[in-house]
Protein backbone atom coordinates (compact mmCIF):
# COMPACT_ATOMS: atom_id res chain seq x y z
CA UNK A 1 0.00 0.00 0.00
CA UNK A 2 1.61 3.45 -1.18
CA UNK A 3 0.73 6.78 0.26
CA UNK A 4 0.15 7.85 4.06
CA UNK A 5 -1.89 5.85 6.55
CA UNK A 6 -4.72 7.30 8.27
CA UNK A 7 -5.70 5.31 11.87
CA UNK A 8 -9.33 6.48 13.21
CA UNK A 9 -12.21 5.55 15.31
CA UNK A 10 -15.32 7.35 15.51
CA UNK A 11 -16.13 10.66 15.47
CA UNK A 12 -18.05 11.51 18.61
CA UNK A 13 -15.79 10.59 21.04
CA UNK A 14 -13.06 8.38 22.09
CA UNK A 15 -13.07 5.69 24.89
CA UNK A 16 -9.71 3.77 26.16
CA UNK A 17 -10.05 0.83 23.37
CA UNK A 18 -10.26 3.91 20.77
CA UNK A 19 -7.33 5.37 21.36
CA UNK A 20 -5.39 2.10 22.06
CA UNK A 21 -6.05 0.90 18.36
CA UNK A 22 -5.49 4.03 16.78
CA UNK A 23 -2.40 4.65 18.46
CA UNK A 24 -1.11 0.89 18.58
CA UNK A 25 -2.02 0.31 15.13
CA UNK A 26 -0.50 3.69 13.94
CA UNK A 27 2.76 2.44 15.55
CA UNK A 28 2.53 -1.21 13.60
CA UNK A 29 2.37 0.79 10.62
CA UNK A 30 5.19 2.63 11.01
CA UNK A 31 7.15 -0.19 11.90
CA UNK A 32 6.34 -2.06 8.97
CA UNK A 33 7.89 1.17 7.38
CA UNK A 34 4.52 2.55 6.26
CA UNK A 35 3.99 6.56 6.61
CA UNK A 36 1.20 6.78 9.18
CA UNK A 37 -0.66 9.00 11.36
CA UNK A 38 -3.36 8.40 14.26
CA UNK A 39 -5.92 10.76 14.33
CA UNK A 40 -9.33 11.32 17.37
CA UNK A 41 -10.84 14.46 17.01
CA UNK A 42 -13.59 14.21 19.77
CA UNK A 43 -13.31 14.38 23.15
CA UNK A 44 -11.71 11.20 25.67
CA UNK A 45 -14.09 10.35 27.72
CA UNK A 46 -14.22 9.14 31.37
CA UNK A 47 -12.27 5.97 30.59
CA UNK A 48 -9.51 7.77 29.65
CA UNK A 49 -8.49 9.47 33.19
CA UNK A 50 -6.03 11.84 34.22
CA UNK A 51 -2.58 9.49 34.67
CA UNK A 52 -3.24 8.14 31.17
CA UNK A 53 -3.83 11.35 29.86
CA UNK A 54 -0.20 12.36 30.61
CA UNK A 55 1.59 9.49 29.04
CA UNK A 56 3.69 10.28 25.97
CA UNK A 57 0.73 9.50 23.67
CA UNK A 58 1.67 9.97 19.94
CA UNK A 59 -1.79 11.28 18.40
CA UNK A 60 -3.27 14.32 16.33
CA UNK A 61 -6.55 15.87 16.70
CA UNK A 62 -7.21 17.27 13.26
CA UNK A 63 -6.86 16.01 9.52
CA UNK A 64 -4.83 17.94 7.52
CA UNK A 65 -5.99 17.50 3.54
CA UNK A 66 -2.95 16.79 1.56
CA UNK A 67 -3.03 15.99 -2.08
CA UNK A 68 -1.06 12.71 -1.39
CA UNK A 69 -3.54 9.86 -1.73
CA UNK A 70 -4.64 8.09 1.65
CA UNK A 71 -5.57 5.51 3.25
CA UNK A 72 -8.20 4.83 6.52
CA UNK A 73 -7.82 1.97 8.55
CA UNK A 74 -10.81 2.44 11.03
CA UNK A 75 -10.43 1.22 14.01
CA UNK A 76 -13.32 0.35 17.18
CA UNK A 77 -16.13 1.35 14.57
CA UNK A 78 -17.66 -0.02 11.94
CA UNK A 79 -20.94 1.91 11.28
CA UNK A 80 -20.52 4.60 8.66
CA UNK A 81 -22.96 7.36 10.77
CA UNK A 82 -20.44 7.30 13.35
CA UNK A 83 -17.22 7.96 11.14
CA UNK A 84 -15.19 11.28 11.32
CA UNK A 85 -16.29 13.68 9.17
CA UNK A 86 -13.11 13.50 6.75
CA UNK A 87 -13.11 9.64 6.13
CA UNK A 88 -14.22 8.87 2.60
CA UNK A 89 -15.59 5.55 2.38
CA UNK A 90 -13.89 4.54 -1.02
CA UNK A 91 -10.65 5.46 0.93
CA UNK A 92 -11.15 2.75 3.43
CA UNK A 93 -8.49 0.11 3.59
CA UNK A 94 -9.01 -1.49 6.45
CA UNK A 95 -11.36 -1.88 9.37
CA UNK A 96 -10.55 -3.55 12.78
CA UNK A 97 -14.28 -3.40 15.03
CA UNK A 98 -16.49 -5.84 17.33
CA UNK A 99 -19.28 -3.91 17.17
CA UNK A 100 -21.90 -5.55 15.08
CA UNK A 101 -24.36 -4.89 12.60
CA UNK A 102 -21.87 -3.54 9.53
CA UNK A 103 -20.29 -6.34 8.92
CA UNK A 104 -21.64 -7.47 5.46
CA UNK A 105 -21.68 -3.85 4.22
CA UNK A 106 -17.71 -3.59 4.92
CA UNK A 107 -17.01 -7.42 3.76
CA UNK A 108 -18.06 -6.86 0.07
CA UNK A 109 -16.02 -3.51 0.03
CA UNK A 110 -12.98 -5.04 1.66
CA UNK A 111 -13.43 -9.16 1.97
CA UNK A 112 -9.47 -9.58 2.66
CA UNK A 113 -9.31 -6.22 5.23
CA UNK A 114 -12.39 -6.33 7.06
CA UNK A 115 -12.26 -7.64 10.67
CA UNK A 116 -15.18 -7.24 12.39
CA UNK A 117 -14.90 -9.75 15.20
CA UNK A 118 -16.33 -11.36 18.68
CA UNK A 119 -14.03 -9.86 20.73
CA UNK A 120 -14.11 -8.11 24.40
CA UNK A 121 -11.67 -5.40 22.86
CA UNK A 122 -10.70 -4.38 19.53
CA UNK A 123 -7.39 -3.90 21.24
CA UNK A 124 -7.67 -7.82 21.19
CA UNK A 125 -7.37 -7.25 17.79
CA UNK A 126 -4.61 -5.05 17.26
CA UNK A 127 -2.14 -6.99 19.18
CA UNK A 128 -2.81 -10.24 17.19
CA UNK A 129 -2.26 -7.81 14.45
CA UNK A 130 1.24 -6.99 16.03
CA UNK A 131 1.70 -11.08 16.16
CA UNK A 132 0.86 -11.65 13.02
CA UNK A 133 3.31 -9.58 11.31
CA UNK A 134 6.08 -10.50 14.31
CA UNK A 135 6.69 -7.34 15.44
CA UNK A 136 5.57 -7.89 19.31
CA UNK A 137 8.96 -7.27 20.62
CA UNK A 138 8.74 -3.65 18.98
CA UNK A 139 5.77 -2.45 20.88
CA UNK A 140 6.78 0.64 22.67
CA UNK A 141 5.90 0.78 26.12
CA UNK A 142 2.63 3.46 26.08
CA UNK A 143 1.51 1.11 23.17
CA UNK A 144 1.31 -2.43 25.49
CA UNK A 145 0.27 0.07 28.31
CA UNK A 146 -2.86 1.37 26.30
CA UNK A 147 -3.87 -2.30 24.94
CA UNK A 148 -3.48 -4.10 28.40
CA UNK A 149 -6.05 -1.43 30.00
CA UNK A 150 -8.24 -1.47 26.88
CA UNK A 151 -8.46 -5.01 26.92
CA UNK A 152 -9.44 -5.32 30.82
CA UNK A 153 -11.74 -1.75 30.80
CA UNK A 154 -13.28 -2.71 27.34
CA UNK A 155 -14.46 -6.40 29.17
CA UNK A 156 -14.92 -4.97 32.55
CA UNK A 157 -12.29 -6.94 34.07
CA UNK A 158 -13.32 -9.58 32.01
CA UNK A 159 -16.44 -10.20 33.61
CA UNK A 160 -18.45 -8.90 30.67
CA UNK A 161 -20.19 -11.90 28.88
CA UNK A 162 -18.75 -10.42 25.35
CA UNK A 163 -15.23 -11.47 26.78
CA UNK A 164 -13.97 -14.34 25.08
CA UNK A 165 -10.64 -16.04 25.87
CA UNK A 166 -8.33 -14.62 22.93
CA UNK A 167 -8.97 -11.60 24.79
CA UNK A 168 -7.53 -12.43 28.29
CA UNK A 169 -4.78 -14.19 26.22
CA UNK A 170 -4.10 -11.01 24.66
CA UNK A 171 -3.97 -9.52 27.65
CA UNK A 172 -1.25 -11.73 29.72
CA UNK A 173 0.88 -11.32 26.10
CA UNK A 174 0.68 -7.47 26.19
CA UNK A 175 1.72 -7.64 29.73
CA UNK A 176 5.10 -8.83 29.33
CA UNK A 177 6.16 -5.50 27.15
CA UNK A 178 3.76 -3.10 29.11
CA UNK A 179 5.05 -1.10 32.33
CA UNK A 180 2.48 -0.27 34.78
CA UNK A 181 2.04 -0.43 38.44
CA UNK A 182 1.35 -3.27 40.59
CA UNK A 183 -2.07 -2.21 41.59
CA UNK A 184 -2.77 -0.08 38.21
CA UNK A 185 -6.15 -1.89 37.81
CA UNK A 186 -7.28 -0.40 41.08
CA UNK A 187 -5.53 2.78 40.31
CA UNK A 188 -7.35 3.17 36.74
CA UNK A 189 -10.48 2.21 37.85
CA UNK A 190 -10.49 4.64 41.12
CA UNK A 191 -9.07 7.54 38.89
CA UNK A 192 -12.51 6.86 36.67
CA UNK A 193 -14.74 6.90 39.60
CA UNK A 194 -13.06 9.93 41.01
CA UNK A 195 -13.69 11.47 37.46
CA UNK A 196 -17.48 10.90 38.07
CA UNK A 197 -17.96 12.19 41.37
CA UNK A 198 -16.61 15.52 39.72
CA UNK A 199 -18.93 15.52 37.01
CA UNK A 200 -21.47 12.88 36.17
CA UNK A 201 -23.74 14.68 33.96
CA UNK A 202 -21.20 15.73 31.38
CA UNK A 203 -19.64 12.65 31.82
CA UNK A 204 -22.64 10.76 30.99
CA UNK A 205 -23.37 12.99 27.98
CA UNK A 206 -19.69 11.71 26.81
CA UNK A 207 -20.78 8.50 26.12
CA UNK A 208 -24.43 8.45 25.00
CA UNK A 209 -25.41 7.39 21.99
CA UNK A 210 -28.69 7.62 20.07
CA UNK A 211 -30.20 4.63 19.47
CA UNK A 212 -33.83 4.07 17.51
CA UNK A 213 -36.05 2.62 19.50
CA UNK A 214 -39.47 1.64 17.97
CA UNK A 215 -39.23 4.23 15.60
CA UNK A 216 -38.67 7.29 17.93
CA UNK A 217 -34.60 7.58 19.29
CA UNK A 218 -33.28 7.08 22.60
CA UNK A 219 -30.85 8.78 24.83
CA UNK A 220 -28.58 5.22 25.91
CA UNK A 221 -25.62 6.23 28.23
CA UNK A 222 -23.29 3.70 29.89
CA UNK A 223 -20.86 4.67 33.20
CA UNK A 224 -18.57 2.02 33.52
CA UNK A 225 -17.01 2.11 37.47
CA UNK A 226 -15.16 0.07 39.86
CA UNK A 227 -18.24 -0.07 42.30
CA UNK A 228 -21.25 1.76 41.67
CA UNK A 229 -23.06 1.75 45.17
CA UNK A 230 -21.57 5.00 46.01
CA UNK A 231 -23.24 6.93 42.74
CA UNK A 232 -26.24 4.99 42.34
CA UNK A 233 -27.83 7.04 45.70
CA UNK A 234 -26.79 10.71 44.90
CA UNK A 235 -27.32 9.68 40.92
CA UNK A 236 -30.42 11.72 40.25
CA UNK A 237 -29.40 14.88 41.93
CA UNK A 238 -26.62 14.88 39.84
CA UNK A 239 -28.40 13.85 36.63
CA UNK A 240 -31.79 14.95 35.49
CA UNK A 241 -32.77 14.65 31.67
CA UNK A 242 -34.77 17.14 29.75
CA UNK A 243 -38.66 16.16 30.24
CA UNK A 244 -39.09 15.44 26.46
CA UNK A 245 -36.13 12.97 26.40
CA UNK A 246 -35.71 9.06 27.05
CA UNK A 247 -33.00 8.06 28.66
CA UNK A 248 -31.55 4.79 29.10
CA UNK A 249 -28.18 4.27 31.29
CA UNK A 250 -26.53 1.27 32.23
CA UNK A 251 -23.92 1.68 34.89
CA UNK A 252 -22.06 -1.53 35.26
CA UNK A 253 -20.75 -2.12 38.43
CA UNK A 254 -17.45 -4.35 38.35
CA UNK A 255 -16.67 -5.08 41.57
CA UNK A 256 -20.43 -6.27 42.23
CA UNK A 257 -20.67 -8.02 39.25
CA UNK A 258 -24.20 -6.25 38.07
CA UNK A 259 -25.26 -3.90 35.90
CA UNK A 260 -27.93 -0.78 37.21
CA UNK A 261 -30.07 0.43 34.75
CA UNK A 262 -31.45 3.99 35.21
CA UNK A 263 -34.48 5.19 33.06
CA UNK A 264 -36.92 7.90 32.57
CA UNK A 265 -38.85 5.65 30.66
CA UNK A 266 -41.99 3.27 31.05
CA UNK A 267 -41.44 1.49 27.67
CA UNK A 268 -37.83 1.17 28.33
CA UNK A 269 -37.99 0.02 31.90
CA UNK A 270 -40.10 -3.15 30.73
CA UNK A 271 -38.46 -3.43 27.98
CA UNK A 272 -35.20 -4.24 30.21
CA UNK A 273 -36.98 -6.41 32.50
CA UNK A 274 -37.63 -8.41 29.53
CA UNK A 275 -34.13 -8.34 27.80
CA UNK A 276 -31.91 -8.67 31.54
CA UNK A 277 -34.45 -10.23 34.60
CA UNK A 278 -33.59 -6.98 36.02
CA UNK A 279 -35.58 -6.22 39.12
CA UNK A 280 -36.61 -2.62 40.07
CA UNK A 281 -34.97 -1.18 42.86
CA UNK A 282 -36.54 2.34 42.48
CA UNK A 283 -38.66 4.38 40.70
CA UNK A 284 -36.36 4.91 37.96
CA UNK A 285 -33.83 1.82 38.79
CA UNK A 286 -33.39 -1.76 38.27
CA UNK A 287 -30.59 -3.81 39.04
CA UNK A 288 -29.60 -7.21 37.07
CA UNK A 289 -27.84 -10.16 38.21
CA UNK A 290 -24.99 -9.82 35.73
CA UNK A 291 -23.28 -7.39 34.36
CA UNK A 292 -24.14 -6.17 30.91
CA UNK A 293 -22.50 -4.13 28.15
CA UNK A 294 -24.64 -1.41 25.90
CA UNK A 295 -23.46 -3.12 23.10
CA UNK A 296 -24.88 -6.23 23.94
CA UNK A 297 -28.04 -4.56 24.98
CA UNK A 298 -28.36 -3.05 21.99
CA UNK A 299 -28.01 -6.12 20.10
CA UNK A 300 -31.16 -7.29 21.93
CA UNK A 301 -33.09 -4.30 21.54
CA UNK A 302 -32.44 -4.25 17.66
CA UNK A 303 -32.79 -8.36 17.14
CA UNK A 304 -36.53 -7.99 19.17
CA UNK A 305 -38.58 -5.20 17.73
MN1 LIG B 1 -14.29 -1.19 21.90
Amino acid sequence: MNGSHIVVGGSAYADIDVLACVVAYTELLLHNGHEAKGIITGPWNQTIPNSIRKWPIPIENSFQETLNPCHFILVDISDPKFMEKFVRIDQVSEIYDHHYGHESFWKEKLPNDTHIERVGACATLIWEKFKENNCEHLISEVSANLLYTAIFSNTLNFKSLVTVDRDRIASEEILKYASLPQDWKSIYYSEVAEGFNKDLSTLIQKDTKLVDFHGSQIYFGQVEIWNATPIIHKFEHKFTPKPNEEWLINIASIEEDHSYFYTNSARLQEKMAHITDATRISENFQVSSRLWLRKEILRKITSSK
